[in-house]
């Protein structure tokens, strides 16, 4: 009866091998806080770069970004996801370009996930505005089985965060809209070994 039930969970299982389920569904906007710096205004004589979210109350020096750990024991990830919109308007009188790199980094690199040392920019997008203009920068990047970045997530969980650069002879005000990450395993890679 017990190896009846034993394979009728494994052949359900199997069945539904090929959908995955989400072992992680991170907000960050709802997580990070009032003091992640998620929003703010940037005066640009010249240029000036911010990380977001702070973790180490300035804005404009690198940090460990944000950690997300608590996952379940993982030996082999199916997949991972990021979705980050920033709203951008251009408050001043001088042209401006606005960019923004999305990183993920691993647990153990939390002084500096913008250095390329332990960490990987996974999307990034520049955009222009005139005066008075608004527009937004969307980011969005996906990591499937196989992709070598998906070793920078263990069961220690992972870091993420995003540089903001902004140049120009003006002033911008910007928001982060969206700021979510998913991870994702398939059931089947769920049981444990026998
Ligand atoms: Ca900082
Ligand atoms: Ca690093």
């Amino acid at each position: 009866m017990k190896k009846f039930l034993l394979l009728t969970l494994l052949a359900a299982l199997t069945a539904c091998s090929g959908h995955t389920i989400v072992v992680a569904d991170v907000d960050l906007l709802s997580l990070a806080g009032d003091t992640a710096g998620l929003s703010g205004d940037l005066t640009v004589p010249g240029s000036i770069q911010v990380y977001v979210p702070d973790a180490d109350d300035n804005l404009t020096t690198p940090d460990g970004g944000y950690l997300v750990d608590g996952l379940p024991t993982l030996d082999d990830l199916y997949g991972f996801g990021v979705e980050l919109t920033v709203a951008v308007e251009n408050t001043g009188s001088g042209p401006l370009t606005f960019s923004a790199d999305f990183r993920l980094a691993s647990a153990a690199d939390s002084t500096n996930i913008y250095d390329g040392l332990d960490d990987v920019s996974l999307a990034s997008k520049t955009i222009t505005l005139d005066p008075g203009e608004s527009g937004q920068v969307e980011l969005a990047a996906t990591l499937e089985r196989g992709d070598a970045n998906l070793a920078l997530i263990s069961d220690q969980g992972f870091r993420v965060g995003v540089s903001l650069a902004a140049s120009g002879t003006t002033s911008v005000h910007y928001q982060l809209t969206a700021f979510r990450v998913i991870a994702e395993q398939r059931p089947f890679d769920l049981i444990p070994p026998p």
